[in-house]
Protein backbone atom coordinates (compact mmCIF):
# COMPACT_ATOMS: atom_id res chain seq x y z
CA UNK A 1 0.00 0.00 0.00
CA UNK A 2 1.16 3.42 -1.19
CA UNK A 3 1.62 5.86 2.22
CA UNK A 4 -0.28 9.06 2.01
CA UNK A 5 1.33 12.11 0.53
CA UNK A 6 3.00 14.93 2.41
CA UNK A 7 4.37 18.16 0.37
CA UNK A 8 6.04 21.16 1.92
CA UNK A 9 7.87 24.14 1.65
CA UNK A 10 10.51 27.08 3.12
CA UNK A 11 11.21 29.95 0.84
CA UNK A 12 14.93 30.71 0.71
CA UNK A 13 14.24 34.47 1.10
CA UNK A 14 17.04 34.69 4.31
CA UNK A 15 18.46 31.89 6.82
CA UNK A 16 15.75 30.01 8.07
CA UNK A 17 14.32 31.32 11.68
CA UNK A 18 13.16 29.47 14.99
CA UNK A 19 9.02 30.26 13.45
CA UNK A 20 10.47 28.37 10.18
CA UNK A 21 11.75 25.34 12.79
CA UNK A 22 8.89 25.06 14.94
CA UNK A 23 6.26 25.95 12.61
CA UNK A 24 7.31 23.32 10.16
CA UNK A 25 10.62 21.28 10.06
CA UNK A 26 10.58 20.18 13.44
CA UNK A 27 7.00 18.31 12.43
CA UNK A 28 8.20 17.21 8.94
CA UNK A 29 10.40 15.58 10.86
CA UNK A 30 7.92 13.52 12.85
CA UNK A 31 5.51 13.03 9.91
CA UNK A 32 8.34 11.44 7.77
CA UNK A 33 7.78 7.43 8.28
CA UNK A 34 4.16 7.92 7.85
CA UNK A 35 3.89 9.87 5.19
CA UNK A 36 5.55 9.50 1.84
CA UNK A 37 7.36 13.39 1.93
CA UNK A 38 8.54 15.69 -0.57
CA UNK A 39 10.38 18.64 1.22
CA UNK A 40 11.38 21.52 -1.25
CA UNK A 41 13.16 24.58 -0.85
CA UNK A 42 10.71 27.06 -3.13
CA UNK A 43 13.52 29.45 -4.91
CA UNK A 44 10.89 30.85 -7.26
CA UNK A 45 8.79 32.15 -4.36
CA UNK A 46 11.53 33.65 -2.93
CA UNK A 47 11.83 35.91 -6.16
CA UNK A 48 8.56 37.26 -5.69
CA UNK A 49 9.99 40.07 -3.15
CA UNK A 50 13.66 41.40 -3.78
CA UNK A 51 16.68 39.02 -4.08
CA UNK A 52 20.60 38.79 -4.59
CA UNK A 53 21.64 36.31 -6.74
CA UNK A 54 24.59 35.16 -4.71
CA UNK A 55 22.52 35.03 -1.34
CA UNK A 56 19.53 33.50 -2.98
CA UNK A 57 21.68 30.60 -3.92
CA UNK A 58 23.42 30.55 -0.45
CA UNK A 59 20.34 30.62 1.64
CA UNK A 60 18.61 27.84 -0.96
CA UNK A 61 21.83 25.28 0.30
CA UNK A 62 21.49 26.33 4.03
CA UNK A 63 17.15 25.46 3.79
CA UNK A 64 18.30 22.07 2.85
CA UNK A 65 21.01 21.91 4.90
CA UNK A 66 18.64 22.74 8.05
CA UNK A 67 16.11 20.17 7.32
CA UNK A 68 18.69 17.35 6.78
CA UNK A 69 20.37 18.71 10.32
CA UNK A 70 16.95 18.33 11.85
CA UNK A 71 16.67 14.41 10.84
CA UNK A 72 15.02 14.66 7.39
CA UNK A 73 16.20 11.52 6.00
CA UNK A 74 17.14 11.86 2.48
CA UNK A 75 16.46 8.31 2.18
CA UNK A 76 12.44 7.77 2.65
CA UNK A 77 12.17 12.00 1.49
CA UNK A 78 12.61 13.79 -1.18
CA UNK A 79 14.46 16.66 -0.49
CA UNK A 80 14.46 19.21 -4.14
CA UNK A 81 14.59 22.64 -5.14
CA UNK A 82 11.52 23.79 -6.61
CA UNK A 83 13.16 25.32 -9.98
CA UNK A 84 15.08 22.07 -10.66
CA UNK A 85 11.70 20.88 -11.11
CA UNK A 86 10.33 23.12 -14.16
CA UNK A 87 6.36 21.04 -13.80
CA UNK A 88 6.25 23.53 -10.95
CA UNK A 89 5.92 26.36 -13.27
CA UNK A 90 3.93 24.60 -15.63
CA UNK A 91 1.35 23.94 -13.51
CA UNK A 92 1.43 27.64 -11.93
CA UNK A 93 0.44 28.47 -15.53
CA UNK A 94 -2.83 26.65 -15.96
CA UNK A 95 -3.90 27.33 -12.39
CA UNK A 96 -3.50 31.91 -13.68
CA UNK A 97 -6.07 30.72 -15.80
CA UNK A 98 -8.66 28.80 -13.38
CA UNK A 99 -7.96 31.24 -10.35
CA UNK A 100 -9.70 34.26 -9.77
CA UNK A 101 -8.66 37.95 -9.14
CA UNK A 102 -11.24 38.24 -6.12
CA UNK A 103 -9.92 35.16 -5.07
CA UNK A 104 -5.82 36.30 -4.54
CA UNK A 105 -7.32 39.87 -3.61
CA UNK A 106 -8.56 38.44 -0.16
CA UNK A 107 -5.40 37.00 0.34
CA UNK A 108 -3.70 38.66 3.73
CA UNK A 109 -0.34 37.60 3.08
CA UNK A 110 0.02 39.64 -0.15
CA UNK A 111 -2.39 42.20 1.75
CA UNK A 112 0.99 42.49 4.12
CA UNK A 113 3.44 41.95 1.82
CA UNK A 114 2.39 44.62 -0.70
CA UNK A 115 2.31 46.91 1.20
CA UNK A 116 5.79 47.07 2.52
CA UNK A 117 6.97 46.55 -1.41
CA UNK A 118 6.23 50.39 -2.61
CA UNK A 119 4.71 51.52 -5.50
CA UNK A 120 6.08 49.14 -7.72
CA UNK A 121 4.26 45.63 -6.38
CA UNK A 122 5.13 42.37 -8.41
CA UNK A 123 2.82 40.43 -10.12
CA UNK A 124 4.35 37.48 -9.01
CA UNK A 125 3.86 38.75 -5.40
CA UNK A 126 -0.10 38.55 -6.12
CA UNK A 127 -0.30 35.29 -8.41
CA UNK A 128 1.96 33.56 -5.60
CA UNK A 129 -0.81 31.64 -4.15
CA UNK A 130 -1.47 29.85 -7.24
CA UNK A 131 2.01 28.43 -7.60
CA UNK A 132 1.94 27.23 -4.17
CA UNK A 133 -1.43 25.27 -5.33
CA UNK A 134 0.34 23.98 -8.28
CA UNK A 135 3.41 22.75 -5.76
CA UNK A 136 0.94 20.88 -3.90
CA UNK A 137 -1.54 19.69 -6.58
CA UNK A 138 1.10 17.97 -8.22
CA UNK A 139 2.08 15.62 -6.05
CA UNK A 140 -1.28 14.68 -5.71
CA UNK A 141 -0.64 15.37 -2.00
CA UNK A 142 -2.61 14.25 1.21
CA UNK A 143 -1.58 16.37 3.88
CA UNK A 144 0.60 20.12 3.86
CA UNK A 145 2.15 20.48 6.87
CA UNK A 146 2.51 24.46 7.56
CA UNK A 147 2.82 27.38 10.56
CA UNK A 148 -0.94 28.81 10.77
CA UNK A 149 0.22 32.02 8.31
CA UNK A 150 -0.18 29.15 5.40
CA UNK A 151 -3.51 27.97 6.15
CA UNK A 152 -5.88 30.58 3.86
CA UNK A 153 -2.96 29.02 0.88
CA UNK A 154 -3.75 25.72 1.52
CA UNK A 155 -7.69 26.80 1.91
CA UNK A 156 -7.28 28.47 -1.88
CA UNK A 157 -5.74 24.99 -3.02
CA UNK A 158 -8.96 22.54 -1.62
CA UNK A 159 -11.27 25.45 -3.71
CA UNK A 160 -8.99 25.28 -6.91
CA UNK A 161 -9.05 21.42 -6.66
CA UNK A 162 -12.93 20.84 -6.08
CA UNK A 163 -13.50 23.86 -9.16
CA UNK A 164 -11.12 21.53 -11.48
CA UNK A 165 -12.41 18.38 -10.54
CA UNK A 166 -15.86 19.99 -11.00
CA UNK A 167 -14.62 20.90 -14.61
CA UNK A 168 -12.86 18.02 -15.38
CA UNK A 169 -13.75 14.92 -13.31
CA UNK A 170 -13.00 14.11 -10.06
CA UNK A 171 -9.44 12.22 -11.03
CA UNK A 172 -7.89 15.39 -12.10
CA UNK A 173 -6.58 16.39 -9.35
CA UNK A 174 -6.67 15.49 -5.06
CA UNK A 175 -7.99 17.62 -2.96
CA UNK A 176 -5.24 18.44 0.05
CA UNK A 177 -5.90 18.89 3.81
CA UNK A 178 -3.65 21.59 5.73
CA UNK A 179 -1.83 19.90 9.05
CA UNK A 180 -1.40 22.93 11.22
CA UNK A 181 -0.67 21.99 15.16
CA UNK A 182 0.92 22.54 18.02
CA UNK A 183 2.21 25.25 20.10
CA UNK A 184 5.07 26.15 17.06
CA UNK A 185 2.20 26.76 14.76
CA UNK A 186 2.45 30.72 15.43
CA UNK A 187 6.09 31.51 16.63
CA UNK A 188 5.50 35.31 17.91
CA UNK A 189 8.29 38.24 16.83
CA UNK A 190 10.51 38.71 20.43
CA UNK A 191 10.29 42.31 20.04
CA UNK A 192 6.85 42.84 18.98
CA UNK A 193 4.75 39.90 19.89
CA UNK A 194 1.36 40.92 18.25
CA UNK A 195 3.89 40.07 15.25
CA UNK A 196 4.92 36.48 13.79
CA UNK A 197 8.17 36.11 13.65
CA UNK A 198 9.68 36.28 10.00
CA UNK A 199 12.79 35.42 8.28
CA UNK A 200 12.38 39.48 6.52
CA UNK A 201 11.71 40.86 10.18
CA UNK A 202 13.08 44.83 10.16
CA UNK A 203 13.82 44.47 12.92
CA UNK A 204 16.09 41.15 13.15
CA UNK A 205 16.63 41.48 17.19
CA UNK A 206 13.04 40.33 17.41
CA UNK A 207 13.95 37.49 15.20
CA UNK A 208 15.61 34.00 16.37
CA UNK A 209 18.12 32.75 13.20
CA UNK A 210 19.24 29.15 13.29
CA UNK A 211 22.45 30.42 12.46
CA UNK A 212 22.87 32.74 15.70
CA UNK A 213 25.43 31.91 18.08
CA UNK A 214 24.44 30.62 21.30
CA UNK A 215 25.54 34.32 22.99
CA UNK A 216 23.34 35.93 20.31
CA UNK A 217 20.32 33.37 21.12
CA UNK A 218 20.87 34.82 25.10
CA UNK A 219 20.90 38.52 24.24
CA UNK A 220 17.87 38.16 22.14
CA UNK A 221 15.87 36.46 25.07
CA UNK A 222 16.73 38.41 26.90
CA UNK A 223 15.76 41.70 25.39
CA UNK A 224 12.21 40.13 24.26
CA UNK A 225 9.50 42.24 25.22
CA UNK A 226 7.17 41.10 28.21
CA UNK A 227 4.52 42.52 28.96
CA UNK A 228 3.57 44.66 32.78
CA UNK A 229 3.19 42.55 35.97
CA UNK A 230 6.12 39.99 36.77
CA UNK A 231 4.13 36.65 37.44
CA UNK A 232 4.50 34.04 35.04
CA UNK A 233 0.77 33.02 33.33
CA UNK A 234 -0.51 32.02 30.11
CA UNK A 235 -2.92 34.73 28.74
CA UNK A 236 -4.23 36.41 25.82
CA UNK A 237 -3.25 40.00 26.73
CA UNK A 238 0.50 38.68 27.84
CA UNK A 239 1.65 38.30 23.77
CA UNK A 240 5.16 38.09 24.32
CA UNK A 241 5.33 35.54 28.17
CA UNK A 242 2.55 33.54 26.12
CA UNK A 243 5.24 33.19 23.35
CA UNK A 244 8.21 32.37 25.58
CA UNK A 245 6.06 29.60 26.93
CA UNK A 246 4.94 28.61 23.75
CA UNK A 247 8.44 28.13 22.30
CA UNK A 248 9.56 26.36 25.70
CA UNK A 249 6.18 23.95 24.85
CA UNK A 250 6.92 23.09 21.32
CA UNK A 251 10.53 22.57 22.06
CA UNK A 252 10.09 20.00 25.23
CA UNK A 253 6.44 18.81 24.47
CA UNK A 254 5.47 20.06 27.91
CA UNK A 255 1.91 21.78 28.42
CA UNK A 256 1.66 25.13 29.19
CA UNK A 257 -0.27 24.92 31.81
CA UNK A 258 3.16 22.41 33.29
CA UNK A 259 5.88 25.53 32.26
CA UNK A 260 3.36 28.05 34.24
CA UNK A 261 3.08 26.04 37.48
CA UNK A 262 6.82 25.43 37.23
CA UNK A 263 7.82 29.69 37.46
CA UNK A 264 5.80 29.71 40.62
CA UNK A 265 7.24 32.46 43.03
CA UNK A 266 10.16 33.11 39.86
CA UNK A 267 9.95 36.15 37.77
CA UNK A 268 10.05 36.81 33.84
CA UNK A 269 14.01 36.90 33.86
CA UNK A 270 13.99 33.21 35.00
CA UNK A 271 11.60 32.65 31.65
CA UNK A 272 13.27 34.54 29.24
CA UNK A 273 16.62 32.82 30.42
CA UNK A 274 15.60 29.35 30.60
CA UNK A 275 13.80 29.86 27.33
CA UNK A 276 16.89 30.74 25.68
CA UNK A 277 18.52 27.79 27.05
CA UNK A 278 16.10 25.30 26.15
CA UNK A 279 16.70 27.43 22.31
CA UNK A 280 20.05 26.87 22.66
CA UNK A 281 19.88 23.02 23.91
CA UNK A 282 17.54 22.56 20.74
CA UNK A 283 19.23 24.55 18.24
CA UNK A 284 23.00 23.63 19.08
CA UNK A 285 23.20 20.23 17.22
CA UNK A 286 20.87 21.13 14.04
CA UNK A 287 23.49 24.12 13.72
CA UNK A 288 26.46 22.20 13.73
CA UNK A 289 25.21 19.88 11.23
CA UNK A 290 24.22 22.16 9.15
CA UNK A 291 27.52 23.95 9.22
CA UNK A 292 28.56 20.08 8.45
CA UNK A 293 26.32 19.54 5.58
CA UNK A 294 27.59 23.02 3.89
CA UNK A 295 31.29 22.22 3.96
CA UNK A 296 30.64 19.07 2.02
CA UNK A 297 28.38 20.33 -1.10
CA UNK A 298 29.15 17.39 -3.37
CA UNK A 299 26.87 15.48 -0.92
CA UNK A 300 23.85 18.34 -0.53
CA UNK A 301 24.42 18.25 -4.92
CA UNK A 302 23.57 14.18 -4.35
CA UNK A 303 21.08 14.41 -2.55
CA UNK A 304 19.06 17.38 -4.70
CA UNK A 305 19.73 15.76 -7.27
CA UNK A 306 17.79 12.12 -6.37
CA UNK A 307 15.45 14.74 -4.61
CA UNK A 308 14.80 16.36 -8.33
CA UNK A 309 14.26 13.43 -10.08
CA UNK A 310 12.28 11.71 -7.57
CA UNK A 311 9.68 14.65 -7.90
CA UNK A 312 10.03 15.19 -11.34
CA UNK A 313 8.94 11.61 -12.22
CA UNK A 314 5.95 12.09 -10.25
CA UNK A 315 5.00 15.99 -11.03
CA UNK A 316 5.67 14.89 -14.63
CA UNK A 317 2.88 11.95 -14.73
CA UNK A 318 0.57 15.12 -13.05
CA UNK A 319 1.41 17.35 -15.64
CA UNK A 320 0.77 15.00 -18.47
CA UNK A 321 -3.08 14.17 -16.69
CA UNK A 322 -4.23 17.91 -16.44
CA UNK A 323 -2.70 18.77 -19.73
CA UNK A 324 -4.89 15.93 -21.70
CA UNK A 325 -8.03 17.31 -19.54
CA UNK A 326 -7.83 20.77 -20.27
CA UNK A 327 -7.30 19.81 -24.05
CA UNK A 328 -3.53 20.11 -24.95
CA UNK A 329 -2.56 17.70 -27.68
CA UNK A 330 0.37 16.21 -26.41
P1 LIG B 1 9.32 35.64 4.87
O1 LIG B 1 9.77 36.52 5.99
O2 LIG B 1 10.27 35.56 3.72
O3 LIG B 1 7.90 35.85 4.47
P2 LIG B 1 8.80 33.50 6.70
O4 LIG B 1 9.82 33.45 7.77
O5 LIG B 1 7.46 34.03 7.01
O6 LIG B 1 9.39 34.18 5.42
P3 LIG B 1 8.08 31.27 4.97
O7 LIG B 1 9.11 30.81 4.03
O8 LIG B 1 6.98 32.12 4.43
O9 LIG B 1 8.72 32.00 6.21
O10 LIG B 1 7.47 30.03 5.73
C1 LIG B 1 7.96 28.71 5.69
C2 LIG B 1 7.21 27.85 6.66
O11 LIG B 1 7.49 28.29 7.99
C3 LIG B 1 5.70 27.93 6.51
O12 LIG B 1 5.15 26.65 6.80
C4 LIG B 1 5.29 28.92 7.54
O13 LIG B 1 3.96 28.73 7.96
C5 LIG B 1 6.27 28.58 8.66
N1 LIG B 1 6.49 29.75 9.52
C6 LIG B 1 7.08 30.91 9.15
N2 LIG B 1 7.13 31.76 10.18
C7 LIG B 1 6.55 31.11 11.24
C8 LIG B 1 6.28 31.48 12.59
N3 LIG B 1 6.64 32.65 13.07
N4 LIG B 1 5.68 30.57 13.38
C9 LIG B 1 5.34 29.36 12.90
N5 LIG B 1 5.54 28.97 11.64
C10 LIG B 1 6.14 29.83 10.80
N1 LIG C 1 4.08 29.89 0.66
C1 LIG C 1 4.76 29.15 1.68
C2 LIG C 1 5.91 28.34 1.16
C3 LIG C 1 5.41 27.31 0.22
C4 LIG C 1 4.73 26.10 0.54
C5 LIG C 1 4.45 25.48 -0.70
C6 LIG C 1 4.35 25.52 1.73
C7 LIG C 1 5.51 27.36 -1.13
N2 LIG C 1 4.95 26.27 -1.68
C8 LIG C 1 3.77 24.28 -0.74
C9 LIG C 1 3.65 24.31 1.66
C10 LIG C 1 3.37 23.71 0.45
C11 LIG C 1 5.28 30.11 2.73
O1 LIG C 1 5.56 29.67 3.78
N3 LIG C 1 5.42 31.36 2.46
Amino acid sequence: MQKPIILSGIQPTAKLTLGNYLGAVKNWVKLQNEYLCYYMAVDQHAITVKQDPVQLRQNTLFAVATYLASGVDPKTSHIFVQSHVPQHTQLAWILNCFGYMGELNRMTQFKDKSQSSGKNIRVGLFTYPLLMAADILLYDTDLVPVGDDQKQHVELTRDIAQRLCGLFGDDTVKEPKPYITGPGARVMDLLSPDRKMSKSAENEKGTIFLADTSKQVEKKFKQAVTDSGTEVSYSEDKLGVRNLIDIQSAITGRSPDEIVSSYEGKMYGHLKVETAAIVNEELAPIRAETERYLNDPGELENILKQGAEKAREHASKTIERIYRKVGFHI
